[in-house]
């Protein structure tokens, strides 16, 4: 009989070998980690065999490592690892097929590990090559067919090299999710097929495999795009030719968040827009931070006209491309918005959000953003639900509530895409959407190098099922002015 997946666990804790280990389990019937944590709490391993202070601080210390190094990372961390790694490995001419599995490929919003499936003949060589990349700070596992590493950003990468003919199937498979999978196993054995990560069969034979579509196809469905497959629907929808029309990176026209130098951000509003355009955008959102929040250097009344026209006064040397004024502007505590509505009257599009009174409860929350949203002016909430993935759960706010009042007053929400916001995320895009509630994908970029970010947003808009239809930076900037100035009617 093998050793426990709990027992694995525990000798992975720094701190903790193996004879201890054995030890605790024989001593204190000590399985897993909680019976661990649970033991220390109530001081049972002092004493025991020579276990001192210093040594039981050492596991405590232990334990908390192991946590933070089994903890999800955030996407935006992980994708341009992904890319990294991918763009070296592109050069080996070992690799026919490269390309992102797992969690990253179905851009889910935090990852446990990262997935890369290759195709080739010499899956050692590959593995090596892989395992002695520059910024593997670990090296996990090295097989013929799988390699495993840990990189300086703290993330698990996995490798695994299939054959040519049997990367369509692979792909699929490790793509997942395993809720995914499994609903597609069970379509396939009524069928009397089976799929497996070498391929499909019908009994002993393979009638395909190559490419990931062949699995679909031959379960007599549409090819499902990775960010659906979380088995909420939409083999359900493959079958009956029903799968939305995802929304793409290439529909978005223009960012509806960023700060420039005036407020928190480095950039001037020359080099916005000259990156901008360089990107392929039509128009920019200067949304600066308002007077109330001092630690983002939010602008006060006159400096909100002096930016407005500054940006007026730009605007007359671009063709083809525009900078929208526009203002990030504080829900205060009780409600009540940080510009008058005479100053808002003079912008292209308003984005109000929450910055302070994180603690007065779900009820009062709601109701300042209710406020907000009621008026005629806002046309964005931004970064809705305030959490933060590496260290704030966000305020409580009565989602459904605000969807109402949004669908109503046609106001936008936001997926801020900062990698750690994320905010829309995937499952409330998606109710937002079936709510009657537009959306707006924008970065809340404070540097230029953070506008890609936009990549991420979008993910999170395919995971929620959205359509080009649903964004309204998918529009055109006439049609953007418009949808803004309706609300004002
Ligand atoms: P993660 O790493 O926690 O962010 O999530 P994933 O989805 O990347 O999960 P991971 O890395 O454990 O496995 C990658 C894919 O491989 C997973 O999405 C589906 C497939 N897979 C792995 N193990 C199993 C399994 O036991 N059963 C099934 N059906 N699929 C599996
Ligand atoms: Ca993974
Ligand atoms: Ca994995
Ligand atoms: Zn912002």
């Amino acid at each position: 009989k093998g050793i426990s997946e709990d027992t694995i666990t525990l000798m992975q804790i720094p701190g903790l070998g193996p004879k201890t280990v054995a030890m605790l389990n024989k001593e204190l019937g000590i399985v897993g980690l909680n019976d661990l944590e649970k033991a220390l709490q109530e001081g049972k391993l002092k004493g025991l065999f020579g276990i001192g202070d210093k040594k039981i601080e050492n596991i405590i210390k232990g334990i908390e490592l192991f946590k933070t190094s089994q903890q999800r990372i955030s996407i935006g961390m992980a994708f341009p690892v992904v890319k990294r790694i991918i763009e070296v490995l592109k050069h080996n001419p070992q690799i026919k097929e490269i390309q992102a599995a797992g969690s990253l490929r179905r851009m889910k919003e935090t990852i446990g590990d990262i997935d890369i499936l290759a195709s080739g003949t010499a899956g050692a060589d590959i593995v090596k090559s892989f395992v002695n990349m520059r910024g593997v700070t670990q090296i996990l596992a090295a097989g013929d067919t799988k390699g495993s590493v840990r990189v300086e950003e703290g993330v698990q990468v996995d490798l695994r090299v299939v054959h040519e003919d049997e990367f369509g199937a692979a792909l699929q498979y490790f793509t997942g999710s395993k809720e995914h999978n499994i609903h597609l196993r069970e379509i396939a054995k009524k069928k009397g097929l089976k799929i497996s990560e070498y391929g499909i069969f019908k009994g002993d034979k393979k009638i395909g495999g190559q490419r990931e579509e062949d699995i679909y196809k031959t379960l007599g469905m549409d090819w499902i795009q990775p960010e659906l497959r979380e088995n909420r629907g939409e083999i359900e929808a493959a079958l009956e030719g029903k799968l939305p029309k995802l929304i793409e990176l290439s529909d978005i026209k223009g960012d509806l968040h960023n700060h420039s130098n005036w407020s928190d951000g480095t950039p001037t509003f020359e080099e916005m827009a000259e990156h901008a355009m360089r990107i392929g955008y039509k128009y920019l959102v200067v949304s600066d931070h308002s007077k109330s929040l001092h630690v983002a250097n939010g602008l006060k009344d006159e400096e909100l006209l002096e930016e407005i026209e500054e940006i007026d006064k730009l605007n007359k040397n671009f063709k083809g491309f525009a900078l929208l004024k526009a203002t990030e502007v504080d829900i205060k505590a009780d409600g009540s918005l940080d510009f008058p509505d005479k100053l808002l009257e003079k912008l292209d599009i308003v984005v109000a959000s929450i910055h302070s009174g994180f603690k007065q409860g779900k009820e009062k929350i709601t109701e300042r953003m209710v406020a907000a949203i009621r008026n005629p002016y806002v046309n964005v909430i931004a970064h809705p639900t305030g959490r933060l993935i590496s260290r704030r759960e966000g305020y409580e706010v009565n989602l459904d509530k605000v969807i109402e009042v949004c669908a109503e007053t046609g106001t936008a929400l936001e997926i801020n895409c900062y990698y750690d916001r994320l905010d829309l995320n995937d499952i409330h895009c998606r109710k937002a959407k079936e709510g009657g509630v537009m959306i707006a994908i924008s970065t809340d970029a404070h540097h230029l190098d953070q506008m890609w970010m936009i990549e991420l947003g979008v993910g999170i808009a395919r995971r929620g099922w959205l359509e080009a239809k649903d964004v309204i930076n998918t529009f055109s900037v006439d049609k953007l002015k418009a949808f803004c100035k309706k609300k004002r009617k």
